[in-house]
């Protein structure tokens, strides 16, 4: 089975987000055929999206995986399932949100899954991190990394710990 680099995003703005978060990364750690090889620090942003928020914990992390990019998506969906998600509001607050947001060089159009994820191009909650990580890529849509997040800036984001990289099992 090929081995294909894949970067995950976290968010979470209910019930102790630094917790959700955490214990997310130590949950995607665990998935089968999955090795954690990256995690960007933990970042507090202002919430994007309906209504009166709560600030969100944002945080992105990189895996090496054997699995098809569905079953990835499984995956990271039963691990949102465990932490208790409910899917009400588009945009609305949530406890633990994991977006598929890169599979290698994949571009990825079906039903259940769009890769690249289709809002990351613009959100800084998800580029500063993923940067922290890989500063120099180039996304699959040709654009730099770098140059999107000189346009969009920081505004309404800052670093507030490292996330320590869960041992091996
Ligand atoms: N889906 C398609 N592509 C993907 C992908 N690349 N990764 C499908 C994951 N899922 C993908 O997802 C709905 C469906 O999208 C899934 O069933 C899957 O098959 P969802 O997470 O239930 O939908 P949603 O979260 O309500 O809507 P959406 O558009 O995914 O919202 P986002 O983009 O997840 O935004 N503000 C701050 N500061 N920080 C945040 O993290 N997050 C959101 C949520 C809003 N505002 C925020 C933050
Ligand atoms: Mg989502």
């Amino acid at each position: 089975m090929p081995v294909v680099t894949a970067y995950i995003s976290l968010g979470s703005n209910l019930d102790a987000p630094v917790q959700q978060v955490l214990s997310a990364v130590e949950e995607i750690a665990g998935i089968e055929n999955t090795e954690l090889i990256a995690t960007s620090r933990l970042y507090r942003s202002d919430p994007v999206g309906p209504g009166d928020q709560e600030d969100y914990i944002n945080a992105v992390v990189g895996v090496h995986t054997k699995l098809a990019p569905l079953q990835l998506l499984d995956a990271i969906q039963d691990i949102e399932n465990a932490h208790g998600r409910k899917r009400i509001v588009r945009w609305g607050s949530r406890t633990l949100d994991l977006d598929l947001l890169l599979y290698g060089e994949e571009t990825i159009n079906n039903e259940r899954l769009i890769v690249p994820h289709k809002e990351m191009h613009w959100r800084n909650f998800v580029l500063r991190p993923l940067a922290d990580i890989t500063p120099n890529l180039i996304l699959p849509t040709g654009q730099n990394l770098q140059k999107l997040l000189q346009t969009i800036g920081d505004e309404g984001l800052s670093a507030i710990a490292d996330i320590p990289l869960p041992e091996p099992a």
